[in-house]
């Protein structure tokens, strides 16, 4: 599961990166354009009390990968849409935080001459649709080609595609991302494959100068009302701000944080948060003396395909799940005492994995 920062060039993006890997991150060229690949993990506060309780050897967060994506000058900001290589970074992308920056800073030119963060909103949106449009182009085009060809029962499967192309279009043009269109099960098979942009859940961080945290609260509640038609949810954050105090002793930030009248809880926390429920992610739990650990799966995955994040024996052995709610086991207090007052479930293969499921696996290789 990937995000991809995008954002104009000298948005924020590889500060905002930076701040959210503490500086680590791994330079990945490969078949497409450079990129920066970072694993963050998840901040869970269940997992501290889940340690009081088990005494484990070691606690393991779930993760999730930033990517930063490096684009050429030329591509963004000129409403050409995504050049190939980075369409393809893109393309593998599950979901993006789009970068605008908010700051004022005279060392810092703006690519577009002026800070406009509405307008760099729309031009990233204006990109997105543009790169779904050429795909679509595309996809009709192949249509029209094979449709001669074709025998009536193929030609009534092209008809419905190219009505779902049209209609995916007609969208676009009128500033409806794909993600807010409603498709049918059939339908959403097509849109996966097509691999558009628009369709990918999207966060909006808004690049602020530190002197505006004081109002970062009020700032997002504009900024969510006014794209929320859009299926867009902003998080307003000071980049700059956050990569320095990720550098320091948590305390230290937490007092820096105040003095600034910014919010307790480390934006860069929240944004990963947020990126997490925007994913449909669930963490279930596993706990024990040599571990207590959180694992990502998207919510509903089958007990069985979740047993195979742990360990692909377990997957083919899988027996029973035994399952109860972290809430459950923490007014317990143990699994012994859950036990008896009968709030462990025995749960089959397909049970839907819900966030918070504590979950012993029985099984046999
Ligand atoms: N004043 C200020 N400068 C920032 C902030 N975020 C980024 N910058 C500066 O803006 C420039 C571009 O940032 P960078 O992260 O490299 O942008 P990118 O091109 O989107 O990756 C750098 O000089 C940063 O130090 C911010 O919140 N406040
Ligand atoms: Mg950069």
């Amino acid at each position: 599961m990937d995000i991809a920062i995008l954002g104009l060039a000298q948005s924020g993006k590889t500060t905002l990166f930076r701040a959210l890997t503490g500086g680590r991150g791994e330079a990945t060229v490969g078949a497409g354009a450079p990129v920066l690949m970072g694993v963050v993990k998840v901040p869970d506060p269940r997992l501290g009390v889940l340690a009081q309780m088990f005494h484990p050897q070691k606690v393991v967060p779930s993760d999730v990968r930033f990517l930063d994506v490096v684009a050429p000058p030329s591509g963004l900001g000129k409403t050409q849409g995504f050049s190939g290589p980075i369409l393809n970074q893109l393309g593998a992308a599950a979901a993006f935080v789009l970068v605008v920056r908010a700051f004022k800073d005279e060392g810092v030119p703006h690519l577009l001459g002026s800070v406009d963060p509405h307008r760099d909103l729309a031009t990233l949106n204006l990109e997105l649709a543009f790169s779904d449009l050429g795909i679509m182009e595309r996809r009709l085009q192949r249509i029209a080609a094979s449709y001669k060809g074709a025998k009536p029962a193929e030609r009534e499967a092209l008809d419905r595609e190219q009505a779902l192309l049209e209609r995916l279009k007609a969208g676009l043009e009128a500033e409806k991302p794909v993600r807010q269109l409603q498709v049918s099960a059939d339908e959403a098979r097509f849109v996966e494959n097509y691999a558009l942009l628009t369709a990918r859940p999207m966060l909006v961080v808004v690049n602020v100068g530190e002197d505006e945290l004081a109002q970062a609260a009020a700032l997002e509640a504009g900024w969510s009302a006014r794209y929320g038609a859009q299926g867009l949810r902003a998080v307003v954050l000071c980049a700059k701000l956050e990569m320095e105090l990720a550098l320091l002793e948590p305390a230290e930030a937490v007092e820096f944080r105040r003095s600034l009248g910014a919010p307790e809880e480390p934006a860069i926390d929240r944004l990963v948060r947020l990126s997490y429920q925007m994913l449909g992610l669930a963490s279930f739990l596993t706990v024990g003396e040599d571990e207590v650990r959180a694992w990502t799966v998207v919510e509903g995955t089958p007990a069985v395909k979740a047993a195979g994040k742990v360990h692909s024996d377990i997957e083919r052995g899988f027996i029973r799940a035994e399952v109860i709610g972290y809430d459950d086991l923490v007014r317990c207090g143990s699994l012994a005492e859950a036990r008896k007052r009968g709030l462990l479930r025995l749960e089959g293969k397909t049970y839907p994995v819900k966030d918070g499921d504590v979950i012993n696996y029985l099984f046999n290789v």
